[in-house]
């Protein structure tokens, strides 16, 4: 054999082992909902590092990025169809292709009871249905929503005041009288700054990341429902995956949901932050608190149901509230 042949033979040889390579390991194009670095992406960005250390030559993911990439309310859209593989999104971003996703915020079960007693299997196939998509992972369990506010109000009343809603707050902040404004996160700190809302709805975690708190006057307590944050991943991408790349990702997806623990310590040293930097909380008693977080509930599943008759009860009875 001439050297020239051997060096062909050789390039040949190498060639396939690479294509091999790149047949057996597959990567997964994913973006999220929320700004990158802050607090409903941080998990998801852990997750994403994990699958990478963990399924190198099985399973890797290319991220994407938030919503420069994306704007937030098409996430749901993009994994449905493909043009994503992979999201990090709340249900209340994606309404519009499903509008019980509303009711994700009233089934508040650690996750590890949702995936013993059927609401996984449930809440699976509707997104098998619906989006198009498997249902990895649910986090942010014990992440409840407040109002804040820019005006004093004493009582729970917002007549006359224009909040930032999504889906989540729109039923509560109409039934206290307010008029709801659906906004991204993106455009929240420009519509306080400007006073084109008085208030917005969040997460009691999460208002430092983006500047809000130097807009931010009041919250008010108590915190209702429960913060939920998925991650999807496009059922024909799911369905073409061997069984190894699968394991990768339910495993890191079980990981991502054990985060959860951390987020009661997080509460609270967002509250003490909050305090620190002068927001004023605004609490009118017991009994104001739990006829509020009655009207929260009723209001909610009311409208829940009315959209969805049949999944609406199913996850009311999943949900046990
Ligand atoms: O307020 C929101 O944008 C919202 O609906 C949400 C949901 C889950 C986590 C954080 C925010």
């Amino acid at each position: 054999m001439g050297i020239r042949t051997v060096i062909a033979v050789t390039g040949l040889a190498f060639a396939a082992t690479i294509s091999l390579a790149s047949a057996q390991e597959v990567t997964l194009r994913a973006v999220t909902s929320f700004a990158e670095g802050t607090q409903f992406s941080k998990n998801f960005e852990r997750f994403i590092e994990k699958v990478n250390k963990d399924g190198k030559g099985i399973i890797q993911i290319n991220y994407i990025g938030g919503p420069r990439a994306m704007p937030p309310f098409e996430v749901g859209n993009a994994v449905r169809t493909g043009v994503v593989d992979m999201a990090n999104v709340t249900g209340a971003f994606y309404t519009n292709l499903m509008p019980e996703a509303d009711g994700f915020k009233l089934v508040s079960k650690p996750m590890s009871e949702q995936r013993k007693n059927g609401t996984w299997e449930y809440l699976n196939q509707l997104h098998n249905q619906k989006l198009n998509a498997q249902y990895l992972a649910r986090q942010f369990h014990n992440v409840p929503f407040h109002i804040y506010l820019n005006k004093k109000i004493d009582k729970m009343d917002l007549t006359g005041m224009k909040i930032r809603v999504t889906p989540v707050y729109r039923d509560i902040v109409q039934a206290l009288g307010g008029t709801p404004i659906n906004t991204p996160p993106g455009e929240v700190y420009t519509a306080l700054e400007r006073g084109v809302v008085d208030g917005y709805g969040w997460p009691i975690s999460g208002i430092f990341d983006l500047g809000w708190d130097k807009a931010t006057k009041f919250r008010v307590n108590p915190g209702f429902y429960g913060a939920e944050v998925n991650v999807l991943v496009n059922l024909d991408k799911w369905k073409s995956l061997n069984d190894a790349q699968r394991k990768v990702l339910n495993d890191a997806a079980l990981w991502l949901e054990s985060l959860d623990a951390e987020n009661v310590a997080i509460n609270k040293s967002e509250d003490e932050r909050q305090v620190k930097a002068g927001i004023q909380v605004l609490d009118f008693g017991p009994q104001v608190s739990q006829d509020f977080l009655k009207k929260a509930n009723d209001v909610a599943w009311q409208s829940v149901i009315a959209k969805s008759p049949e999944t609406g009860k199913k996850l009311r009875e999943l949900a046990g509230n």
